[in-house]
């Protein structure tokens, strides 16, 4: 059968199993967009910023488990997404960019809109592939497609000559390549086992890697079996439910020293899933590096991961759900001292989680996420942006191991509500709620026209504190009293929500906040809520008139 490489291309990502494409279309892949309007099985979202596309692919890999997909067009194009490229590394999302490119007859000229994508992301993706044969096509989306999805997922880069798309081609899409399986190991499970029953104070460092419905089970059967207190890595906290007894805590920003030390107390740590980056590690002092203080057992599937950074005593290269599987086969008996240990870290977490209302009365994030841990529904998602309104979610919300939380692990400002729109159109029945400063929001927030454009009833709570805080924090540590360049001007959210066709509404005090949650999430459309927050709350740990000597 002959037909364009552009609709061979479309064919053979269908048969990887995409049924969702996000865009800004461009000139320069046109025979694709044309391919995508006659193969209705592939829905095609038109963005307003490549950078809220890309953002779009990445939360929607990080809820299917299959890489996010987003066509963009050439030079500026790209280089706007390149945002979401960074992020997919980062997080270790399988993301497929495809990007236009000048005909094959132009290619090293310095044609319009010219970008070697090969230079241009060597540093954030896997393998950025030009497509110079169009009957090669299948074989780079089948290539494409398993390589950004292990062994750790990420950013994959499929650059298309214009020219490639429109020719004739004959060949058959390709079939998904078989998974790479990683056996668990039984021997190494009941090694690991013995080790625990030994140990009085051990943690499980919980990863990314398990961040799905088949993970947080076996991580749960795991930590039950063993009566291992569990902490997460960065931003995922949600795989865990905080209210088990076994919860010990999540290893974010600003985490109290007294804290840390306490972790630092073990006298075994046990890695599941995770690459141990600089935030979940503490900056490398838990595990310290290179060589930690207490045996580290680190399991993940992609051993380049392995004795990266940390001498681990076991290096064990596994798939993490299927080795927590097999580890809960192994019942050990904990030391006796273990319990008091267990309950020490938990107890801590429950004393801390509570939010109280502020001796001064100045309205932060507080009684916004007090009125969430009500009213959020038991399956909810909830989507924070880069900042430090997100401590608040943070610190009082107890996520129960169904829902959700979904932000840029790498820190990236604007992921808010590009993610809120892909998340509703995945999940159409779960409630969407988007944690967002006012400088995040005005980056991307753009996004909220393509969530209306599909009826998605995102839920958006913006923090208008009038300043980039994260940075206002860092200067007063540094450079007390000599704040530059953070302090903004806002328009009134409310009123732009409103513009856009959303339900606006404003929360001025403490004692407003419960009620206009409830009537946000009661809208049964887009809702935005602008919650004016004071700067002197700079974050859910401290205040302007406390950093100040
Ligand atoms: C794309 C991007 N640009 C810049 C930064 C650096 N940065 C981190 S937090 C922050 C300020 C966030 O401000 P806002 O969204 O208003 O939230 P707040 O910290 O005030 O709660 C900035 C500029 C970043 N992380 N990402």
């Amino acid at each position: 059968m002959s037909r364009r490489a552009a609709d061979l291309l479309v064919e053979s990502l269908e048969t990887h199993g995409a049924d969702r494409v996000f865009c800004v279309p461009g000139e320069s892949y046109l025979p694709v967009l044309d391919a995508l309007h006659q193969h209705a099985r592939i829905q095609l979202i038109t963005c307003r910023h490549e950078s809220g596309a890309g953002f779009m692919a990445v939360a929607d890999a990080k809820l299917t488990k299959r890489p996010g997909l987003c066509f963009v067009s050439r030079g500026p194009g790209a280089t706007n997404a390149s945002i979401a490229v960074h992020t997919a590394e980062q997080d270790a999302v399988p993301l497929i960019l495809l990007v236009g490119q000048v005909p094959r007859n132009e290619l090293g000229r310095g044609a319009f809109q010219e970008v070697d994508y090969g230079k241009t992301f060597a540093d954030m993706a896997k393998e950025v592939w030009t497509v110079h044969d169009p009957n090669r096509l299948p074989e780079i989306v089948a290539r494409a497609w398993s390589l950004a999805s292990a062994p750790t997922p990420g950013p994959v880069v499929i650059v298309l000559p214009e020219d490639v798309l429109e020719e004739v081609v004959s060949g058959q899409a390709s079939q998904p390549l078989p998974r790479q399986r990683q056996p668990a190991g039984s021997e190494t499970a009941r090694e690991v086992a013995q080790r625990l029953s030994e140990a009085e104070r051990p943690l499980l460092i919980a990863g990314g890697c398990l961040d799905d419905e088949e993970g947080r089970a076996a991580l749960l059967a795991a930590a039950q079996t063993h009566g291992i207190p569990v902490i997460t890595s960065f931003k995922r906290q949600d795989i865990f439910p905080n209210s088990n007894p076994l919860y010990a805590g999540h290893l974010g920003f600003k985490m109290p020293a007294a804290q840390r030390e306490v972790y630092e107390e073990a006298d075994l740590l046990l890695a599941v899933g995770t690459r141990l980056g600089e935030v979940t590690t503490q900056g490398y002092r838990l595990p310290a590096a290179p060589v930690p203080h207490q045996p580290l057992i680190h399991v993940h599937p992609d051993p380049a991961h392995l004795n990266q950074v940390f001498a681990a005593e076991l290096a064990v290269a596994a798939e993490p759900s299927g080795f927590l599987r097999a580890l809960a086969e192994h019942p050990s008996r904990p030391p006796a001292a273990r319990a008091a240990w267990v309950e020490m870290l938990h107890g801590r977490i429950r004393a801390a989680r509570p939010w109280h209302r502020p001796a001064d009365g100045l309205l932060d994030m507080g009684p916004v996420v007090a009125a969430l841990c009500e009213l959020a529904t038991d399956d909810a998602i909830f989507i924070t942006d880069a900042g430090n309104f997100s401590g608040w979610l943070h610190r009082h919300f107890p996520f129960n191991g169904r829902q959700r939380l979904i932000g840029a692990v790498g820190g990236a400002m604007g992921i808010g509500v590009p993610a809120a729109a892909a998340a509703g159109l995945r999940c159409p029945d779960r409630q969407i709620i988007t944690l967002i400063g006012d400088g995040g929001f005005l980056m991307t927030g753009g996004e909220l026209a393509t969530a209306l454009q599909h009826g998605v009833p995102v839920k958006i709570f913006v923090s208008d504190n009038q300043s980039y805080g994260t940075i206002r924090l860092h200067q007063e540590r540094q450079y007390p009293g000599r704040p530059t360049a953070t302090d903004l001007y806002n328009p009134d959210f409310a009123k732009l929500a409103e513009a856009y066709g959303a339900r606006g509404f404003t929360i001025e005090s403490i004692d407003e906040a419960a009620a206009v949650v409830k009537a946000a999430l009661a809208e049964p459309g887009a809702a935005l809520v602008s919650v004016k927050t004071a700067v002197e709350h700079i974050s859910a740990f401290a205040t302007l008139s406390e950093l100040r000597p």
